[in-house]
């Protein structure tokens, strides 16, 4: 699967935008992934006992991790399909340390769409939607493979 020129400028020109704010929407999609997929939230030592979302909104620590992984995120969509590198390590941390799922990350890629859509309606059309999607498949796909590398099925 590849991502044209102008799918990428897509991808890259929205997140520029997300980038304005990058703890902010990184710690409200990790609250509707762990309210949404309630299975999520065991995976995370640090927040598996939170009961509320209010808990969870009023928690620096959770905005730290929206920090981290949507740091994480954006320097993966940056390399433009040549991640490879930057995939390593983070596919063998959640295949052999975190053991999360490719259907988790199926989850998570979803809320992102979805977060983005909610906060940049006008700058976050049908194709860039698409083209993000597609993005986001594709670092799916090659973290699949890697983990199967790491011997872990997902
Ligand atoms: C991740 C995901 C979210 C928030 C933070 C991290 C939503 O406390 C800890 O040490 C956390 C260890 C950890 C766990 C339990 C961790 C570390 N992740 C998870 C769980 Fe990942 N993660 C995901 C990404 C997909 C877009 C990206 C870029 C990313 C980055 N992670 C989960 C999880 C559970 C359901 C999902 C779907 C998921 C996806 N994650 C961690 C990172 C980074 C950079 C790190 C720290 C370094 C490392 O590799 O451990």
């Amino acid at each position: 699967m590849e991502l044209s020129d102008q799918e990428w400028k897509h991808v890259l020109d929205i997140w520029t935008k997300v980038e304005s704010k990058l703890p902010e929407h990184g710690h409200e999609v990790i609250i509707r992934l762990l309210q949404e997929h309630p299975e999520t939230q065991e995976r995370f030592e640090k927040f598996k006992h939170m009961k509320t979302a209010d808990e969870m909104k009023s928690s620096e620590k959770m905005k730290q991790h929206g920090n981290t992984v949507f740091t994480a995120l954006g320097n993966i969509l940056k390399q433009k399909g040549n991640h490879a590198e930057v995939l390593k390590p983070l596919a063998k941390s959640h295949a052999l340390e975190h053991k999360i799922p490719v259907k988790y990350l199926e989850f998570i890629s979803e809320i992102i769409v979805k977060v983005i859509a909610e906060k940049y309606p006008a700058d976050f059309g049908a194709d860039s939607q698409a083209a993000m999607r597609k993005a986001l498949e594709l670092f799916r796909n090659d973290m699949a493979s890697k983990y199967k590398e790491f011997g872990y099925q997902g």
